[in-house]
């Protein structure tokens, strides 16, 4: 809904900025290292070796919540 916002806005020439913030959004797989995982706040990086080891290392906890 608030990238539909962000298209409108714009395409209406309205928020001059709103792509430069939507590509952001886009490259928050980029965020980290390679051999990192980001978290599902998409904002904290931790080492793939710390995924599912048990000990909560993400804010969200989300590298303990991948298990397979
Ligand atoms: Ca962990």
């Amino acid at each position: 809904m608030s990238q539909l916002l962000l298209a409108i806005l714009t395409l209406s020439g309205l928020l001059p900025n709103a792509k430069v913030l939507t590509v952001g959004a886009d490259q928050d797989q980029q965020l980290c290292d390679p051999g990192e995982f980001l978290c599902h706040d998409h904002v904290t990086c931790v080492s793939q070796s710390w995924l599912c080891d048990g000990d909560p290392d993400c804010p969200d906890e989300s590298d303990e919540s991948l298990v397979t």
